[in-house]
This record gives C-alpha cells, sequence and structure tokens, in this order.
C-alpha cells in the first residue's frame, strides 16, 4: 500500500473547513476532577476501583519465540539507558522486516459529527500471520510497568487513586533532548551517552532543571521508536512521547477524558495503537451550552448523548487529531459483564509535548514512585521485578 495516500488522506481531511476549537482548559490535575472530567496522563480514575470478574485469556504464542531475553541476541540489540530498570530488546528479528510494509490499510477519515476528526486505520499492525500478536507479546514480556497510584484533592477533600491498568512512559518534550555521543539516529534508543538532557536550541545542559529532577527521563527505546517513525510517516505529523497502558483485563480501564493540556498545544494529534483482546474505545462530545435563545442541532444532541463506539482490535491505529481533544472525550469502559473474557490489551499512544511540565507530568502519572513490574512469562501476571532476581 502507498504511504502518500495514507498522507494525502490526512492533509486532504485536515484544515480550511475545520470547526474552530474552544480554547484549551488549563488541565491540573485537581481542576480536571473538579468540573468531572480528567485528563491524560492524570486523574483519569474516578472510577477507578476494579471489580474483578473478567477473565484473562491465556494466549497460544510460545513467548520465547519472541521474547529476545531467552533467545541468542547479542546486546547491540538492545536500547540502554540509565533511567531504564532493564535492558529493552529492540524488534524481534521476525517483526522487524515487516515495519516498511506498515500500516497495512490505508487510514478512513471519520468527521461526520461536530468537531470530530479521527484517522482510523483498520489495521495499522497487519493482523494476519501474527504480527499484531506478535508485536503485543513482545511489549507486554519486555517493557517495564507500573500501577500508579496518587491523591487528587477535590472540593477540600483528598481521594486515593489507583490507576486502573498498567502503565509506562518514554520521551521528552522538544524543549529538550537527550544527550547523545553518536548519530542522531541514536536519540531514540540506540548507543551513544544520553545521561544528560540538553536544551534542544542552545545545547546548555538542563538536566538539573526542576522538570526533570522528580523523574528521571528516559528515551523511547528503539522497539517504540520504529513505531513511532511509521507513524510520523503515516500520518505527517510529528511525536516525541510514547505512552503505554496494559489493560490486563475487562477490569482495567480508562474512564472519559480528553488529551487536552495546554504542553500538548491547541490542535494536538494523538495517534492510539491497539494490540490484544478487542475494546471498546467510546467517544462523546464534551457537554456545551445550547446556542443563546435556541437549542443545540440534532447531530451536536446526539455527539453530546450517544456515544460513538469503535471496537478497537488488535492492529488498529487511531489518530485523534485537530478539534477533537478540545471538544470530545473519550474512554475504555470496564468489562464486567457475565461473559467478559477480555484478555491482555497493550494501547500505545505517541504525543508530542511542546513544554516541560508535559515531561514531569507524564512521568507523574505513568511511573510514578511505586515499584517497577515485569511480565512473568511462567505465570502469566505482572510480577515486581528487581534487580538481579
Ligand atoms: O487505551 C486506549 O485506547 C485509550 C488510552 C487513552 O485514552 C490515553 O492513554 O489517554
Amino acid at each position: 500500500m502507498s504511504r502518500k495516500r495514507t498522507i494525502e488522506a490526512f492533509f486532504g481531511a485536515a484544515g480550511a473547513g475545520a470547526p474552530k476549537p474552544k480554547k484549551s482548559r488549563d488541565t491540573s490535575r485537581d481542576d480536571a476532577h473538579l468540573d468531572g472530567l480528567s485528563t491524560s496522563g492524570n486523574g483519569k480514575e474516578l472510577d477507578a476501583a476494579p471489580p474483578h470478574d473478567a477473565q484473562y485469556v491465556a494466549t497460544e504464542i510460545d513467548t520465547s519465540q519472541i521474547a529476545p531475553g531467552k533467545s541468542t541476541r547479542n546486546s547491540d540489540d538492545y536500547s540502554t539507558h540509565p533511567a531504564y530498570p532493564f535492558r529493552i530488546p529492540h524488534l524481534p528479528p521476525a517483526l522487524a522486516p515487516e515495519l516498511p510494509s506498515w500500516p497495512a490499510n490505508l487510514g478512513r477519515v471519520i468527521n461526520d459529527q461536530p468537531d470530530l476528526d479521527l484517522l482510523y486505520f483498520e489495521p495499522y499492525v497487519a493482523r494476519g500471520g501474527g504480527s499484531a500478536r506478535s508485536l503485543f507479546e513482545f511489549l507486554r514480556s519486555e517493557l517495564p510497568f507500573y500501577r500508579v497510584e496518587y491523591d487528587i484533592n477535590r472540593g477540600g477533600t483528598s481521594t486515593h487513586i489507583r490507576t486502573p491498568r498498567w502503565t509506562t512512559v518514554f520521551g521528552l518534550d522538544d524543549t529538550s533532548r537527550f544527550s547523545s555521543s553518536s548519530s542522531s539516529s541514536d536519540d531514540g534508543g540506540g548507543g551513544g551517552d544520553m545521561t544528560r538532557i540538553l536544551d534542544a536550541k542552545t545545547g546548555r545542559d538542563v538536566s538539573a532543571d526542576k522538570f526533570y529532577t522528580r523523574y528521571k527521563p528516559r528515551p523511547i527505546p528503539k522497539c517504540l521508536d520504529d513505531l513511532r517513525l511509521s507513524a510520523q510517516e503515516a500520518t505527517g505529523c510529528e511525536f516525541n512521547f510514547c505512552l503505554v497502558n496494559y489493560y490486563a483485563s475487562g477490569a482495567d480501564s480508562i474512564s472519559f477524558h480528553s488529551d487536552d493540556e495546554r504542553f500538548l498545544g491547541p490542535l494536538p494529534a494523538i495517534a492510539g495503537f491497539s494490540l490484544g483482546a478487542r475494546r471498546d474505545f467510546l467517544l462523546k462530545h464534551k457537554p456545551v451550552p445550547p446556542p443563546p435563545g435556541g437549542e443545540h442541532t440534532e447531530a451536536m444532541k446526539n455527539a453530546i448523548s450517544k456515544p460513538l463506539k469503535l471496537p478497537l482490535a488488535s492492529g488498529d491505529m487511531i489518530l485523534m487529531r485537530g478539534p477533537t481533544q478540545a471538544n470530545w472525550l473519550h474512554s475504555i469502559p470496564k468489562r464486567t459483564g457475565k461473559n467478559a473474557t477480555d484478555g491482555g490489551r497493550i494501547n500505545i499512544t505517541f504525543r508530542r509535548a511542546l513544554v516541560k511540565p508535559g515531561t514531569d507530568n507524564y512521568y507523574n502519572y505513568n511511573v510514578g514512585t511505586g515499584p517497577v513490574y515485569k511480565w512473568d512469562t511462567v505465570n502469566r501476571e505482572m510480577r515486581p521485578w528487581r534487580k538481579n532476581l
């Protein structure tokens, strides 16, 4: 399939007639909760207590085939960084050659609702031949994950939040870059000295900046950076952050929120990959008052009251762009019905944080200060990870 056509689909759909987005709110964590909305990376968890009646569906793939920790890889086949708890392997040899053929299908534009602009690839990572499943198994086995907990203050009442999914994050905002003693292609996770953080314009060492010291930023490892580069090419958008969610079962979720933080700029583009179990992705327009002296159009009434449901399958990618984040909320609801047999699902989002507070925010809500977890391939669950285990 032609990359060019995909990019044309993107640029053709963007632009002139798009409704003007509302000004982005200042989405500090507590504000987001006070008005009942929540925002990306922070405060999505008002409905956080996960009931646990969903079953885990065991997969049939032998991960030793794709988990390079157990294979004959040499040390060049890993991304390393002092801020990683452990080294992260590059894509397995069976998957890497497939990347140039992605997206497997053209993106379909969905912009037939007020203020909505989506580009939906069904799929992006080929499902046939097991590529999407292999990528899922590989990432679940090889990435560090966290179960972040934090407190929010709502109207003077403090609430303890347990994020109802596993998360991890890599990246650095636009103002800075990781130092690298070798070529720029190493910045995403290859070799080179990446221990310092430099100002993107002046090259000055900004490692000690307050936004980079609470958590140590870490470069996007090559296995995810390859996917980032592919997504950039397919969409014409630029990304510098990679957030990963792992939903272990239908009991894991993310509540309605929008990724509309100021540090993403006014019209953020966010590319979300789905791998593993199919899960419903719901979208609904943010509540807005009717025009003075009038009523909402039918389209707006529907957009507010009837969530749009996209049953995202393994390998799918959805780009949310233009006025979408300013005007729409999205969620992955829990699936806790009688037959809720969702298996694990990984969601990878690529985003572009423009300024330093974005870096601190993303690490705070996706890494936090708790233990590191790693997938245990024998017991088939996340287990606390300790050095030299
Ligand atoms: O899992 C998904 O598809 C959505 C994730 C999401 O909304 C987010 O990370 O902000």
